[in-house]
C-alpha cells in the first residue's frame, strides 16, 4: 500500500511541478475530485430515471437528473442527454452502435489530419464493423469540405451511400462550419456526430461556433477544456435510443461519483468565472501562437481554440523527449505527410491556464520550447 500512496504523492507532485500542455487533459479542480471519493462510488444503479435494475437508487438517480438538467442548460435544451457512458471511446461507439447497423459506411477525418482512434481507425474495434471512410485535410491545412461532399456523392452513385459523417478532432486547431456540413449532409441523406471533445469548455462558454444548431448527434468528453473528471456526454434527439445503446447495450453500471462530478463541473461552467477561464484559454494559446510566428516555428497557421501543431520536424519523438527532459510536457503528432516518424507537436493551453498561467508564463514556456527545438533541430531550422 505505501508503495501505491507513494506513487500517487509522485505523480501530484509531477503534475505540480510540470508544464503539462498536452491538449487533452486538464487540472480538475479539487472541489470536483472530491466528489469522486464519495459515497456514490459504491452504488449500482444500472437503468435510467426511477427505472433501475437495484432498489437505493433514489439519491443517485436525482443526481444523474440534475446532471442532465445542467447540460442541458449548457449546451441545449433541444437535446436529450446520457451522462452515463465511462469516456470518449465508448460514448462515440455507443452513437454508433445506435444509428448504424453492421455493414454501414461511415466518414471520419484520417488520424494524420488530426481525426481519433474511435472514429474508426484501422485498429479500433468500429473498423471491424463499420466500412470505414476517410477524409482529411487541403492544402490551406483545413478540412477539406470537398473532399468530403465528393466521397460522399460517389458512394451514393455506387449505392451505398453513407450513413453518418463524422467531425472533430484531436489535433486540428481550427473551428468547423458546422452549417455548410450540416447543408452537405443532408444532399446525402448522411447523419452528422460531431465529437467536440477538445472543445466542449469553449462551447460551454460560447467562444466557438455552436454545433448544436446543425448536429445529429454529438458527443463531448467531460474531461479535457470542460475541466472535469473522466465521462462524456451523448447529446441526440433519440434519447431512448441512446440510453438503450450505452445500457444494456455496451455497459453496465454508471459510475455515479464521476456523475456527480460532471455535474458539478456543468453547474461551473454557467458562472462567469469558468468563462473568464476558457477566455485565458485563448489568450495564452494567442501568446504561444504570437510567440512562435516572430521566432519563425513552423506551425500549423492559425488557431481558433486551445491547439497549436508544431510541424516540419525531423523527428516530433525527439522533440517530445527534449522538452520532457527540460520538464515541458507535450505529445508528439502525426501529420497529414507523415509515412513513419510524427514530424509534429501538439500543445494545448488549458492545463496551464487551470494552473494560472498568464502572458508572463506562456512567453516565457513558448521561448524555452524554442530554444529546445533549435537544440534538437539546429539553430537554423524555420529560418531556411
Ligand atoms: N487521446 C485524446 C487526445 O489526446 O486527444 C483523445 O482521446
Amino acid at each position: 500500500m505505501k508503495q501505491l500512496l507513494d506513487l500517487v504523492k509522485l505523480e501530484t507532485q509531477r503534475q505540480k511541478g510540470q508544464i503539462n500542455l498536452i491538449a487533452s487533459e486538464n487540472q480538475t479542480p479539487q472541489r470536483i475530485l472530491d466528489l469522486l471519493s464519495t459515497s456514490l462510488s459504491n452504488k449500482y444503479a444500472e437503468g435510467y430515471g426511477n427505472n433501475r435494475y437495484y432498489a437505493g437508487a433514489v439519491n443517485v438517480s436525482q443526481i444523474e437528473e440534475l446532471a442532465i438538467n445542467n447540460a442541458k442548460k449548457v449546451f441545449s435544451d433541444k437535446f436529450d442527454v446520457n451522462v452515463q457512458a465511462l469516456s470518449g471511446s465508448p460514448a462515440n461507439l455507443a452513437v454508433y452502435n445506435a444509428f448504424l447497423n453492421p455493414g454501414d459506411s461511415i466518414l471520419s477525418l484520417n488520424l494524420n489530419s488530426g481525426g481519433h482512434l474511435s472514429h474508426g481507425s484501422s485498429v479500433s474495434f468500429p473498423s471491424k464493423i463499420f466500412n470505414v471512410l476517410k477524409y482529411g485535410l487541403n492544402k490551406e491545412e483545413l478540412i477539406d469540405l470537398n473532399q468530403i461532399q465528393s466521397v460522399l456523392k460517389d458512394e451514393q452513385q455506387k449505392g451505398k451511400p453513407v450513413k453518418m459523417l463524422i467531425v472533430g478532432y484531436s489535433g486540428y486547431c481550427r473551428d468547423l462550419d458546422y452549417k455548410e456540413l450540416k447543408r452537405i449532409c443532408q444532399l446525402f441523406g448522411t447523419h452528422l456526430h460531431v465529437d467536440f471533445s477538445h472543445t466542449a469548455g469553449l462551447v460551454a462558454a460560447k467562444l466557438v461556433n455552436d454545433p448544436f444548431e446543425y448536429a445529429d448527434s454529438l458527443m463531448c468528453t467531460t474531461h479535457k477544456t470542460l475541466r472535469g473528471p473522466r465521462g462524456a456526454l451523448i447529446f441526440s434527439k433519440q434519447g431512448d435510443k441512446v440510453n438503450k445503446s450505452v445500457f444494456p447495450g455496451l455497459q453496465g453500471g454508471p459510475h455515479m461519483n464521476n456523475i456527480a462530478g460532471i455535474c458539478a463541473t456543468l453547474i461551473e461552467a454557467q458562472t462567469p468565472e469558468y468563462v473568464q477561464y476558457q477566455k485565458q484559454v485563448l489568450e495564452n494559446r494567442a501568446i504561444f501562437e504570437k510567440q512562435f510566428k516572430n521566432k519563425n516555428i513552423l506551425f500549423q497557421k492559425g488557431s481558433d481554440n486551445h491547439m497549436l501543431i508544431i510541424k516540419q520536424l525531423t523527428d516530433g519523438g525527439v522533440v517530445e523527449k527534449a522538452l520532457e527532459d527540460v520538464g515541458i510536457i507535450v505529445n508528439r503528432q502525426k501529420l497529414q505527410h507523415d509515412k513513419q516518424k510524427p514530424t509534429g507537436i501538439r500543445i494545448g493551453s488549458q492545463f496551464i491556464t487551470s494552473q494560472g498561467y498568464d502572458e508572463k508564463e506562456c512567453t516565457y514556456t513558448a521561448n524555452q520550447i524554442i530554444e529546445i527545438i533549435r537544440e534538437v533541430e539546429g539553430q537554423d531550422w524555420g529560418n531556411l
